[in-house]
């Protein structure tokens, strides 16, 4: 009796709970850290216990932390669910060390700090700071003289681009943000529909021709020189801008353009949207890999170009940061005859990733040159936007598609270049978007190690042994 009665005792409490989280199923628009009884009540947040110098990522060699001011991102610990409600807390400490200029909670726990360099360390003890990056104008365009050359005829048809036009795909309900240096041509300008810039100034023009360079190779819908994806809206994100003689951005400049992607995306959630990023940093460390985490998680899918690194870092492990991220796509470029370029970056990158994942054409690519006419641009940056333009289309006929479903079907359908299946030059091939679009996948052998190729071959070879003598019984 004693036993029946503490079962319905628990099974009462059982009932209670699987109650209360069905409420709490209703209530998952909340925060987290405000459901969160730990974080509300003692206000208690993950900590870090790496040394101060292992938090300190890509501070320039040159700093001495000694009398000069420094602009850095100071990552927190919590997640972004509880990045305002630690920012708030800490808010107090942190204004003791320098001034706080701005704030990220979206896709990263991020506070950026004026600070005089001595003020580094003391920062990175603190066991609530994840890690600190500084916020030098450190991302470049991965093209340093553009030239992107438009699709000549014939050129489209590798791609299969032209299969697509055929069954009327030109980009309807899709938005590409062009994260670059602004846009302004008369072949595109009138399908941008949102402008940021890193200075507030949505009217500021354009910093060089990358930007219009990349929005022209998506969108253009000049006859004689055409786009992949006409019918797209463009989102003009204007975070790259002229310091010290080079077009370039900063980390601050990075985040906040893609946060400005992130809020248009939950504003506009018909909309699939593409984040069309030419450009790259070495090594930026995990804050980037987080960032686009959220971006993914959001629906939003990232198009990173590979880099130009071949000949600058060695030929190996070389892909820029996010194109680095297990969480974009991210894209090498080759020459008209399915040649790598001379210039991009190989693979795997830095953090073991099997990057690039795919390729496109990107050298001498003509395309819209800013404020009109036209012009050849070459670099990963022309193949990055030729990728996104290809999705473009994919995506109006997959409305419904994950993330992860258009990033799989890109590269489970292209063509395979190079050795078989993945190559550090090629990635898993070149882009097909038809074959992605009906499923028509590659037959990638499933690894070019001979190891695995060997088992292969002896379980062909065993399955050929199975059948062997029941074939010669029916034929007997
Ligand atoms: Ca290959």
């Amino acid at each position: 009796m004693r036993v029946n009665k503490h079962l319905r005792i628990f099974g009462g409490l059982l009932l209670i709970v699987s109650m209360l989280s069905l409420l709490a199923v209703n209530y998952s628009s909340v925060p987290e850290w405000a459901t969160n009884v730990n974080y509300q009540i003692f206000g208690t947040f993950p900590e870090s216990n790496l040394r101060a110098d292992e938090k300190i990522n890509f501070i320039p060699a040159n700093a001495d932390f000694h009398g000069d001011t420094i602009e850095i991102l100071v990552e927190l610990t919590a997640p972004t669910g509880m990045a305002t409600f630690q920012q708030m807390k800490m808010m107090p400490t942190l204004q003791t060390y320098g001034t706080v200029k701005n704030r990220f909670s979206s896709l990263v726990n991020v506070v950026v700090m004026e600070v005089d360099e001595s003020q580094v360390n003391s920062i990175a003890q603190n066991k609530q700071v994840k890690s600190i990056y500084t916020n030098e104008p450190v991302f470049k365009l991965t093209s340093s003289q553009p030239t992107i050359r438009f699709l000549r005829p014939g050129e489209c048809t590798p791609a299969q681009i032209d299969k697509m036009w055929t069954q009327n795909y030109s980009g309807k309900k899709v938005a590409v943000a062009v994260c670059d240096s602004g846009i302004n041509h008369p072949a595109v300008n009138d399908r941008v529909v949102f402008t940021w810039s890193f200075d507030g100034n949505v009217n500021r023009p354009p910093d060089g021709n990358h930007g219009t360079a990349c929005a022209g190779v998506i969108a253009s819908n000049d006859i004689s020189h055409p786009g992949i994806a006409p019918d797209v809206v463009l989102l003009d994100i204007h975070a790259f801008h002229w310091q010290g003689g080079a077009v370039t951005s900063s980390g601050e400049d990075i985040l906040g353009g893609w946060e400005a992607i992130y809020q248009w995306k939950i504003a506009h959630p018909d909309y699939i949207v593409i984040a069309s990023n030419s450009w790259g940093v070495p090594q930026a460390g995990n804050l980037y890999d987080e960032a686009t985490k959220q971006l993914k998680q959001q629906g939003i899918i990232c198009v990173c170009a590979a880099g130009n690194e071949d000949s600058t870092i060695g030929r190996n492990q070389n892909i820029l940061s996010p194109g680095s991220s297990k969480y974009v796509l991210c894209v090498g470029a080759v020459d008209d005859s399915m040649m790598p370029a001379s210039f991009t970056s190989v693979g795997p990158a830095w953090n073991g990733e099997l990057k690039p994942d795919v390729c496109a054409f990107g050298v001498t690519i003509d395309t819209t040159n800013v404020g009109g006419g036209w012009m050849e641009f070459s670099g990963t940056s022309a193949a990055t936007p030729y990728v996104a333009g290809c999705i473009a289309l994919l995506a109006e006929a997959h409305p419904d598609w994950s993330v992860e479903q258009f990033y799989s079907a890109v590269k489970s359908t292209t063509m395979d270049l190079g050795r078989s299946g993945w190559d550090p030059y090629y990635g898993y091939g070149f882009i097909q978007v038809y074959n992605a679009h009906m499923n028509i996948e590659t037959e990638f052998l499933p690894d070019n190690s001979a190891i695995n190729y060997g088992f292969m071959m002896l379980a062909i070879v065993g399955v050929g042994f199975l059948l062997a003598p029941r074939q010669a019984r029916l034929h007997a």
